[in-house]
């Protein structure tokens, strides 16, 4: 209800104001009320991010965070720790974990807590590369060419895509665990990143990933 000569809150007791205000800003009352349980601690996540690593998972985190846009912005080293963000996309704010992709105790122990012992999980956006994994280390590089004779780029990827459907058979085998316990996750985001690196040839990723198309990855899906 507006009029010609003011809005509506204009017409309404002062002490129904902070209300009206209250309900206009409540998105981003809700937004910093998640930040600041971030920051008590006492925030769960409702949703978490998985995958192998190198994929890109704490990179698309700080993107929708909206760190990786402040000009003191590191790129992140290869994680072990949990990292717990709260993440807008839209008028979407979740308080979001990024799980460690390297097979470590706290990998295990975090999916377990978010999975089985925590608040029921919302959902799972479970990053993806197409075999894209970059490999920080030099001493793991020259090894695979040493002595696995990944020797180019394509046999390179094979073998990552290979790790990568492993993987992500081991996750499904959680998350169905999780389900059957009526925990959740109510869905599951397939992220295929690093779309930069395949721009011509995203069509054939899209009919490796997407679930109405039939590849070994749909099959486990
Ligand atoms: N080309 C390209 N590289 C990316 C992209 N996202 C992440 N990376 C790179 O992939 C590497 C691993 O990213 P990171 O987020 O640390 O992976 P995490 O181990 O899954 O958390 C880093 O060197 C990133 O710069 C992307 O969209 N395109
Ligand atoms: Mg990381």
């Amino acid at each position: 209800m507006t009029t010609d000569n003011g809005s509506w809150t204009d017409f309404v007791p002062t002490i129904t104001k902070p209300i009206v205000y209250t309900y206009k800003y409540r998105k981003v009352i809700q937004k910093y009320w998640k930040i600041m349980q971030v920051k008590l601690n006492s925030g769960r996540p409702s949703v978490i991010i998985t995958g192998r690593a190198g994929v890109g998972k704490s990179v698309l985190a700080a993107h929708y965070h909206g760190e990786a846009n402040t000009q003191d912005w590191n790129e992140p080293g290869t994680s072990t720790d949990v990292e717990i963000k709260p993440i807008t996309i839209g008028e979407w704010t979740k308080i979001v974990a990024v799980i460690p992709g390297q097979n470590t105790k706290e990998r295990a122990r975090a999916l377990d807590e978010a999975l089985n012992k925590a608040n029921k999980l919302d959902g799972v956006i479970h990053v993806v590369d197409w075999g894209f994994t970059s490999i920080r280390d030099s001493a793991v590089r020259k090894e695979m060419v040493e002595s696995k004779g990944l020797d180019s780029i394509e046999k390179i990827r094979a073998h990552n895509l290979a790790l990568e459907l492993k993987d992500f058979e081991l996750m499904l085998d959680k998350l169905a665990m999780s389900i059957s316990n009526n925990r959740g996750p109510e869905w599951l985001v397939i992220a295929v990143n690093k779309v930069d690196l395949f721009e011509n040839r995203l069509l054939t990723a899209e009919q490796y990933y997407n679930p109405s198309c039939t590849s070994e990855f749909t099959d486990k899906m």
